[in-house]
């Protein structure tokens, strides 16, 4: 078992389309801890760091428009292996690519508008969760721990 933090991020199509719920829903349905969350308009700079990778990419400035286009809701979830976890729930970049049952696949249908961001390894979430939310994250004990880790 390794219980590890990721980043993940509700992105402004999915605020304003009432997905927020539904979202944060199938994520405590898995047995994710929910750590942080909070609702927020993004910073033009905030978003420039956050896909500083990206940055000389042709999507690169429509997505810093995207991003930044109405509020988002950033969260830190916790639970076994849920990097890769969250992300597989999240799915493909591209809905088109996706299947079904993959958020991204379920609730978008553009690449440039596909609802939800996750963090791709140790190393990004890491980083993005410092980003969005600092170093000192208090944890807390879930009831439903016990049975969901053997
Ligand atoms: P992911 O969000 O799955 O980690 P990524 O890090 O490669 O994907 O890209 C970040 C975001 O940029 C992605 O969610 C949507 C957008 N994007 C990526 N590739 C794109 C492309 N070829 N055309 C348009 N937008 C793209
Ligand atoms: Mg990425």
């Amino acid at each position: 078992m390794a219980i590890e933090r990721t980043f993940a991020m509700i992105k402004p199509d999915a605020v304003q389309r009432g997905l927020v719920g539904e979202i944060v829903g199938r994520f405590e349905k898995k047995g994710i801890k929910i750590v942080a969350m909070k609702l927020m308009q993004v910073p033009r700079e905030l978003a420039e760091k956050h896909y500083e990778i990206h940055k000389g990419k042709p999507f690169y400035p429509p997505l810093i428009e995207y991003i930044t286009s109405g509020p988002v809701v950033p969260m830190v979830l916790e639970g076994d292996d849920v990097i890769t976890v969250a992300r597989r729930m999240m799915g493909a970049t591209n809905p088109k690519q996706g299947a079904p049952g993959e958020m991204r696949f379920d609730f978008g249908q553009q690449i440039g508008r596909n609802i939800i961001h996750g963090s791709d390894s140790p190393e990004t979430a890491k980083f993005e969760i410092g980003l969005w939310f600092g170093e000192e994250l208090a944890g807390y004990t879930k009831i439903d721990a016990a049975w969901l880790y053997e």
